[in-house]
């Protein structure tokens, strides 16, 4: 092929901290514009802007906590909110990963088995989290660390656990140097504004609250999204009924695909060319392939086993099975209502998540996988234990 390659996104903001790189920064950037239409958004909102503020969606340093509103920020500059969105169809090419922190520290990072278990609800009918965007190596294996754009430094980003009803008030600081913001797939929210990208330093607050229990993604929805999802920004936000569901060990299961630069010291950074062809190195649970080969999940005879699946693909489902089992129940909707009995397989969208329920009634080490092998085989495989 002839024709030319825009710069690499991490040759462009390598080493940029400063107002005056920014402004180098957004003067070099001019020429990936064109090429990166994601990129032109994402550097729009890296400038001072002559915009309204919007001091209802953007804070600066607002700790929902403290119950203070503290200095309004002009809003970050984002008058298309469309850019925001996976509306672009424009091609968007030669990105990676590899920015900001992304790689520094790469080899001292300490593998870390994701931990499955659905976290308890917390008291109260009002859940105040505040996260940061970061940028971070991930060790995922013994052998390979990736360069992670991050909720919290973690990949997937941490379980939320709330409830139909409850209250979520949501405040995301980016301390990255590209911009991001936060999605979630369980909220009712005027996305221009809640779901708004923010420049480094500046946050975004919103409030919502669950109208559907579920399985639900969140992800970065900052364009390009399919890079922000790919190079890390996504997990699950668990939504549970009113009612409880019947006592069971319950599990949270993030599927999403890798795709990965060739190592550069001792990182891979996410490829965006490898995302646009659809061509996964890894499919992983949880972030990291065969981790819960690796160490299982245990469980008990006689327990009810329940596994809130969502699928951040960006591009893949999850064909959910259980290897010598049968699901009792799947919800295909809000539990406990649109169930269906007897089930070997179903899919879960990218985008999407379900609730897979079975009965342990026999010892055994049982496999759950992907059973579309291809991506099986890639990591999408652990085993549940069953004593
Ligand atoms: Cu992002």
């Amino acid at each position: 092929m002839a024709d030319q390659q825009p710069p690499l996104l991490s040759d462009l903001v390598s080493g940029l901290d400063s107002p005056s790189d920014r402004r180098t920064f957004l003067s070099r950037a001019g020429i990936l514009t064109l090429a990166i239409p994601g990129v032109g958004a994402a550097l729009s909102a890296c400038s001072p802007s002559s915009v309204p503020n919007d001091s209802a969606a953007v804070r600066a340093g607002t700790v929902p906590d403290t119950g203070a509103t503290q200095e309004v920020r002009p809003r970050t500059h984002n008058s298309d909110s469309r850019l925001d969105s996976s509306l672009l169809k424009r091609e968007h090419r030669a990105a990676t990963s590899a920015t900001g922190t992304a790689t520094q520290g790469a080899s001292s990072t300490v593998f870390q088995r994701y931990a499955p278990e659905l976290p308890p609800l917390p008291a109260g009918g009002t859940q105040k989290i505040h996260w940061h965007a970061t940028e971070v190596p991930v060790r995922i294996s013994d052998d390979t660390v990736f360069a992670a754009w991050t909720f919290e430094g973690q990949f997937p980003g941490p379980i939320i656990h709330t409830r139909v009803g409850d209250t979520v008030e949501f405040t995301l600081t980016n301390d990255a140097l590209i911009p991001h913001s936060m999605d979630f797939h369980a909220a009712q929210v005027d996305p221009k504004h809640a779901f708004m990208s923010v420049a480094k330093g500046q946050s975004v607050t919103f409030t919502f609250k669950p109208k559907w229990a579920g399985a639900f993604m969140y992800h970065c929805g900052t364009a390009p999204v399919l890079m922000h999802i790919g190079a890390g920004m996504h997990g699950a936000i668990i939504v549970s009924p009113r009612e409880p569901l019947p006592q069971a060990k319950e599990f949270v299961l993030v599927q999403s695909e890798l795709y990965l630069s060739e190592e550069a010291g001792e990182v891979h950074a996410a490829n965006y060319q490898k995302m646009l062809n659809t061509t996964p190195d890894l499919v992983v649970f949880n972030g990291r392939p065969n981790q819960y080969i690796k160490e299982p999940i245990h469980v008990k005879v006689g327990d009810r086993v329940r596994f809130w699946v969502v699928s951040a693909g960006p591009q893949y489902d999850c064909n959910f099975h259980v290897v010598g089992e049968q699901f009792d129940t799947i919800y295909l909707g809000a539990p406990p209502n649109s169930s269906i009995r007897g089930v070997q397989t179903f899919a879960v969208p990218p985008g999407g998540g379900m609730v897979f329920e079975l009965i342990c009634d026999i010892p055994g080490e049982f496999p759950f996988v992907n059973h579309g092998f291809g991506h099986g085989q890639k990591g999408a495989i652990g085993i549940l234990v069953v004593e």
